[in-house]
């Protein structure tokens, strides 16, 4: 059985006429769903050499999967009515940073990459709490090797890139730009005035859920359609990517299938951190103490939708300030869909990881809107009662950056301290929102009920809702 065999669809294009133009930075199952199979789309319409090489920045088992199969890989969408495969050959291979640094170096300094792009999670991205670069951090992921590449680019005379964030951050290409500057004006101040003149750091919302891949999915597709595929990825029918139109040397066209290109991304983003991710967040938290494994299960328990509506409608939705023509309770509606997708299995665990660092943007942010406008948002506090329970180790171990950090203030700290320590003026999520009395009153609440055995149990604001 080869990739190739089965009977999944495949693109028409010549693969080994396509050049590399991209290459992308932290190759998972999110970018392989997602950006490599836009590109795929677009070299099947007739795009030229925008083929891509992959580098993972740690470990090499994607390397391990892929390159044995010549980069080729499935794209999987499941949902109610089925599923429908695709082989996807927009990806040429994939390199292993910390055992090919030179060959990753080549590939984004030669002169057909074009386009640099990134899935490296958002603690890829090493800021401190205040925004800045951690430089120990930063030491250790891409920004040294984006650095070397632009300085090789540029005493090359080679044109500049296009450094293209695609993970779920708040102005994801803003936030690039400048901790890059930050990082180059203390490591090589001679390139900052290049970078700015010759690079651009576009923002995009990126936009599929891609539950990491099982053993058991592997083998159901072989069965299926007789395909051996190590790389294959699971994901839903749904997808979107919205993309700042601005490029420092043209890219593919992604605009001709699906992608919309435009001129402000923000709308869109926070639509989508603040409802899809903030809602996610709190399935996770309030999901996991409630026993379930899957995010269907939880969108499905009576004790939870509808705070998750809540948190959806009446408090991030306000606070977006939507585009012409975008629809948040259409958006709404069809996120409670999509999480009811039970074909998906997508882990609850696998969105709780990382919290520290997806909080800010899913729900600190609507957090501070709404009190500026005077509103509570008694969901968004039910469900960080979730998470600082989970921290403190409720639903076993912490998979968390600061994991040993937030041990360490529920220690300290205790339940009368905990909230202060962590969201407070100098907590370690310190933010625009700074919570009062009743907010405090609000998190303890829900943390002190921690195991949620009805569905009256889960905030006295929320029981009326049911
Ligand atoms: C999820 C996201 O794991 C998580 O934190 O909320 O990966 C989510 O599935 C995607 O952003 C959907 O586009």
């Amino acid at each position: 059985m080869s990739i190739l065999a089965g009977s999944a669809e495949r693109f028409a294009y010549d693969r080994d006429a396509q050049a590399v133009g991209i290459v992308h930075l932290g190759i998972g199952a999110f970018h392989r769903a997602h950006q490599a199979w836009y590109t795929d789309l677009a070299l099947d319409r007739g795009d030229c050499d925008w083929a891509i090489t992959g580098v993972s920045l740690r470990s090499g088992d994607v390397a391990d999967q892929m390159n044995p199969q010549n980069g080729l890989f499935t794209v999987t969408e499941r949902d109610g009515a089925g599923e429908r495969n695709r082989v996807i050959g927009s990806i040429r291979n994939v390199l292993v940073a910390p055992r090919q640094r030179e060959d990753v170096f080549a590939a984004l300094a030669a002169p057909g990459t074009r386009i640099v792009s990134l899935t490296v999670t958002e603690k890829g991205y090493a800021r401190k709490a205040d925004g800045r670069l951690d430089f120990d951090l930063a030491a250790g992921g891409f920004y040294p090797l984006v650095a070397e590449a632009l300085e090789r680019r540029r005493n090359a005379g080679q044109p500049g890139l296009t450094l293209m964030s695609c993970d779920n951050l708040a102005a994801n290409g803003l936030q690039l730009q400048q901790l890059m500057t930050e990082y180059l004006a203390q490591e090589r101040p001679e390139l900052l005035q290049w970078f700015e003149d010759a690079c651009t750091c576009p923002s995009t919302m990126v936009d599929r859920i891609v539950p990491a891949t099982t053993a058991d999915d592997r083998a159901a597709l072989a069965a299926r359609i007789g395909v051996s595929d190590e790389a294959a990825v699971f994901t839903e029918p749904f997808t979107q990517w919205v993309v700042e139109d601005r490029f420092a040397a043209g890219r593919p066209r992604w605009d001709v299938v699906g992608a919309q290109m435009v001129a402000d991304v923000a709308p869109y983003e926070s639509a989508k951190l603040r409802l899809l991710n903030g809602a996610h967040s709190a399935l996770a938290y309030l999901g996991l103490r409630r026993g379930h494994t899957f995010v269907h299960e939880a969108i499905g328990d009576p004790a939870i939708r509808p705070l998750v509506e809540e948190l959806m409608r009446r408090e991030a939705a306000p606070t977006v300030a939507a585009a012409p023509g975008q629809d948040l309770s259409g958006y709404a509606d069809s996120l409670l869909l999509r999480f009811a997708n039970s074909a998906l299995n997508h882990r609850l665990a696998q969105i709780a990881m990382d919290g520290s660092q997806k909080i800010p943007q899913r729900w600190l942010e609507t957090l501070a809107a709404a009190s500026v406008e005077g509103r509570r948002c008694p969901a968004i506090l039910t469900a960080l009662g979730a998470w600082l329970s989970h921290v403190r180790g409720d639903n076993g171990p912490v998979d968390d950056p600061l994991a040993g950090t937030l041990a360490r203030l529920w220690s300290e700290a205790g339940m009368s301290g905990i909230v202060g320590a962590v969201f407070g003026r100098s907590g370690v999520l310190a933010s625009e929102w700074t919570p009062d009395a009743y907010d405090c009153g609000e998190i303890e609440r829900s943390i002190a009920a921690k195991s949620l055995t009805h569905p009256g149990s889960l905030s006295p604001h929320l029981t009326s809702l049911n």
